[in-house]
């Protein structure tokens, strides 16, 4: 079977994400053969021949909308390739990311992110294309594909195999519905400041409630929202 995980991103400026790719932990799962990224260049698809992709909003307004044609033509040429999981845009008014969302879109085969740029997309391709619509947080950055890039990472890294030490993964802030809990390395004193003491103690289960109880404070001065029965997740 084959168990690599496809990424096919849709974008105006495919250079911004190359490098990015190429390294960091998307890098590595690429060279593991456990995720493929392609990059697509929207003006690669421009009807005209000043590869215009953008055109002004009916209706006026100021900005300029990426044209449903080029992005048609796109993922109308990937999906007759394959069949994708999910088309997924990223964009400010989306639903806010999520590590169970990453989780859950980490165990599919074939994903598109559809990033947009200028002020929007042509509306008919939300409607008929995209099939999940994703926020990276409450700020507006001008295009998806720094989101595009977060969203890949923080997918990829949840393959197995991709990072070295599995439990570091299972352990990571959100996966237990609490912040992280402070870190040390050696030296056990820098600068007068010392480790805490029951961490070099060797009692494992004092470590386990001094973790615990630092995790649950965190998080009830950072993000009550996570400790309420209300919380969405
Ligand atoms: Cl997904 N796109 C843009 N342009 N801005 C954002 C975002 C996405 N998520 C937060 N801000």
């Amino acid at each position: 079977m084959n168990n690599t995980l496809r990424i096919d991103i849709v974008c105006a400026v495919p250079q911004a994400l190359a490098s990015f790719m190429q390294t960091s932990i998307v890098g590595r799962g690429q060279e593991k053969g456990l995720v493929e990224v392609v990059l697509h260049n929207l003006h690669d698809y421009a009807t005209d021949k000043f590869k215009h992709i953008d055109d002004t909003p009916y209706g006026g307004g100021a900005g300029m909308i990426l044209q449903a044609e080029p992005i048609f033509a796109c993922i109308d040429k990937l999906q007759s390739e394959r069949s994708y999981d999910d088309v997924i845009f990223l964009t400010p008014d989306g639903v806010r990311l999520t590590q169970n969302v990453c989780a859950e879109l980490s165990l599919t085969q074939n994903l598109i992110l559809l990033a947009g740029h200028y002020k929007g997309i042509d509306q008919r391709v939300r409607d008929v294309l995209v099939t999940r619509e994703v926020s990276i947080g409450d700020y507006v950055l001008t295009g998806g594909e720094l989101p595009a890039a977060v969203l890949t990472d923080a997918i990829v890294r949840l393959l197995p195999g991709v990072v070295g030490d599995a439990e570091s993964v299972l352990d990571d802030s959100f996966m237990h519905g609490l912040l992280d809990s402070p870190h040390y390395t050696k030296p056990a004193e820098f600068r007068g400041l010392k480790v805490p003491e029951v961490l070099t103690s060797g009692n494992h289960a004092a470590i386990r409630s001094w973790r615990e109880d630092m995790a649950r404070t965190k998080t009830m001065e950072r993000r009550p929202d996570m400790l309420s029965d209300t919380h969405e997740e």
